[in-house]
């Protein structure tokens, strides 16, 4: 728990976990007031949870569900009643702590100066300074003269700002600092936590520890970066501006969007409260992932099922990986002939660049796997160890066949980030909306996607990410320059298939399944199972991502063109890069 300490009366902290509310009561609290609205993220507890334990722990709670960047009055009183009416301390909290924030020092503006509120956030690590006016307005408006509060203003304009610091955010910053050291670059992440979600398949299979796969989101930002702890609530490209969960505005020339993905496990009925015990897990979640390797080495009889969803997913091979590292050790520990395995995908090939197919089909009939294709997971009854698939057969009729197991890998359903969705950026569905070789948006000429978040029909993964990196770099400045160098992405994604511990078919291809292999055959051949494909995703892969990507050095990745066609937007106008839909 990270609890940062406001007043005497009130703290306030991230999001909580359920384990975290009995602790609290422990560390002398005596009431809880959730800001944050149900659903926003993964595994985020929901307010009944939470209240439920409040309870059982006596603890007073109060549920305000404030919208992300949309903090209203009525959110206003209703914390300042809340406040009134539980007896301190008690501890707010919403994502990151900024809502919470936010909301005591609009409450505190009728008695404190605009300075000491906002030198107390500080200190506890959240940066209000661009709410000065805004408080300002309220404590003359608590003193009686007519003001009407103040929108936060923007502030002057970062010249790059970045949405997301996962691999995409990262990678492009430091891409970006590599060609201009000095550039002022903004990157906005809400999480004090990057992962090397690459590596879950290897804790998963016992290869790594979880912790290899972590790092302080502190120490992986590129040095010269600002870090605003925040997350995005709204895109505002006519404004040249993104609006954070606290209703602040950020302004930008040039905007990077890399939101990454979102996980749906809602999506398949009890899945997320089936997770974690009973056989139930997936290598999708850093939590989860040693627990796949828990049963792995378990389970000596019985069926074990592997399931993956519709496209599109990150890192399309993982569900195949984590059956292949299972079955390896099972072959290993003689338990193999007494596991069923099926593999359920509810798409209608094993993978989708022909070339890889055979390889991995050899793997398949190995370990005795059966393939169900066209077979969709849909809900999971964790106690009654029984998972239930729609299946569309060739006519397209679709029915529900229920299966037994005793273990389950589920990779969940996956979609655009709920604030993506019907934003000013993104297309109908809810991904950035980019030309597919730029990666310039397709409307507003200062705009760029990279990564999972994007709609360019690549493979979301980070080797995609580690090619995409230096093409934005270069087109972000050739639109701040006015200059027409354009470098241009080949739809470049690679999957390392884990198809024995010790041996990796390495999937590496462009738009269309064009192969785009990285080494001579002689040296790797991509469509067969090999040792050295091995040690670079064991060994050299962590190194590859942590101390080359995310700090710029382009190591087998300079962009494939430059052309000297001007992007789609170029810049005529040094103040305006934004364009209309049809200018
Ligand atoms: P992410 O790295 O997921 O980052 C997105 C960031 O955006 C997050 O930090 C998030 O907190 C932030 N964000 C979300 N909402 C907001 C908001 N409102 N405001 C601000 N920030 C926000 N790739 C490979 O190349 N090889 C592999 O072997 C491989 N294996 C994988 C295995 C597994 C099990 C998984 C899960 C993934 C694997 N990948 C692999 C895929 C790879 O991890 C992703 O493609 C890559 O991380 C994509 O980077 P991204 O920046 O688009 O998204
Ligand atoms: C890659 O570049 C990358 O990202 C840095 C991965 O994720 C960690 C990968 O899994 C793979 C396979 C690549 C491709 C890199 C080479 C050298 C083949």
């Amino acid at each position: 728990m990270d609890i940062r300490k406001i007043t005497p009366a009130l703290s306030v902290s991230p999001q909580i976990s359920l384990q975290d509310i009995s602790v609290l009561k422990g560390l002398g609290f005596n009431g809880i007031i959730n800001v944050r609205p149900d659903g926003e993220e993964d595994g985020q507890p929901t307010s009944k949870e939470i209240e439920k334990l409040a309870e059982v722990s006596g603890l007073s709670y109060v549920h305000i569900p404030v919208v992300s960047g949309q903090i209203t009055e009525d959110d206003i009183r209703a914390f300042a009643k809340a406040r009134a009416s539980m007896v301190g301390p008690v501890l707010s909290y919403c994502r990151t702590g900024t809502r919470a924030v936010t909301l005591w020092a609009s409450c505190a503006a009728a008695n404190l100066s605009t300075d000491a509120i906002i030198k107390t956030a500080d200190e506890a690590g959240y940066d209000l300074s661009g709410k000065a006016a805004d408080l300002d307005a309220r404590r003359d408006a608590a003193a009686g003269a007519k003001v009407a509060p103040a929108p936060a203003k923007g502030g002057p304009a970062h010249d790059v700002v970045i949405v997301g610091g996962g691999a995409g955010g990262l990678a492009a910053a430091a891409s970006l600092l590599k060609r201009r050291p000095g550039l002022d670059i903004a990157v906005i992440e809400p999480r004090d936590t990057h992962y090397y979600q690459p590596g879950w398949t290897l804790v998963g299979g016992g290869v790594f520890s979880r912790d290899q796969t972590k790092r302080a989101m502190a120490d992986v930002m590129p040095k010269g970066v600002k870090w605003i702890r925040s997350a995005v609530a709204r895109f505002e490209p006519a404004r040249n501006s993104v609006i954070l969960e606290s209703g602040d505005e950020v302004t930008y020339r040039a905007l990077v969007a890399a939101p990454g993905i979102k996980l749906m496990w809602e999506k398949v009925k009890g899945l997320k409260e089936a997770l974690g015990k009973n056989g139930v897990t997936s290598n999708y979640m850093f939590d989860m992932a040693p627990y796949t390797w828990d049963l792995v080495k378990s389970l000596k009889g019985g069926r074990a099922i592997f399931t993956q969803p519709p496209m599109p997913i990150k890192c399309a091979g993982a569900p195949q990986k984590a059956m292949y590292l299972a079955c390896d050790h099972w072959k290993r520990s003689g338990a193999l002939k007494d596991i069923e395995v099926e593999f359920h995908t509810a798409g209608g090939v094993l993978f989708g660049v022909q070339d890889y197919v055979p390889a991995l089909m050899g793997y398949v009939e190995k370990y005795g796997a059966k393939l169900n294709m066209m077979e969709n997971l849909v809900a999971v009854d964790g106690p009654n160890q029984m998972a239930t698939f729609e299946v569309t057969d060739a006519d397209g009729k679709v029915t529900t066949v229920e299966r037994g197991f005793d273990m389950i890998h589920v990779c969940p359903p996956q979609g655009p980030l709920d604030f993506m969705k019907g934003s000013a950026i993104a297309d109908e569905a809810g991904w950035v909306d980019v030309n597919a070789e730029t990666l310039q948006h397709n409307s507003f000429g200062n705009v760029f996607g990279i990564g999972d978040g994007c709609n360019a029909p690549n493979a979301k993964t980070a080797a995609a990410v580690r090619k995409q990196a230096p093409v934005v770099a270069n087109n972000v400045l050739a639109i701040l320059d006015g200059t027409s160098k354009t470098a241009l992405y080949k739809g470049y994604g690679s999957c390392p298939l884990t198809v024995e511990r010790g041996k990796v078919v390495l999937a590496e291809f462009g738009y269309g399944g064009e192969l785009q292999p990285t080494f001579p055959s002689w040296l790797v051949k991509g469509t067969k199972a090999s040792g050295l494909a091995w040690f670079l995703k064991e060994k050299l892969m962590p190194a590859l991502y942590f101390d080359l990507m995310l700090k710029g050095h382009e190591w087998l990745a300079g962009p494939e063109i430059i052309s000297h066609a001007p992007l789609k937007h170029e810049a005529k106008d040094a103040c305006d890069f934004t364009q209309s839909k049809t200018g």
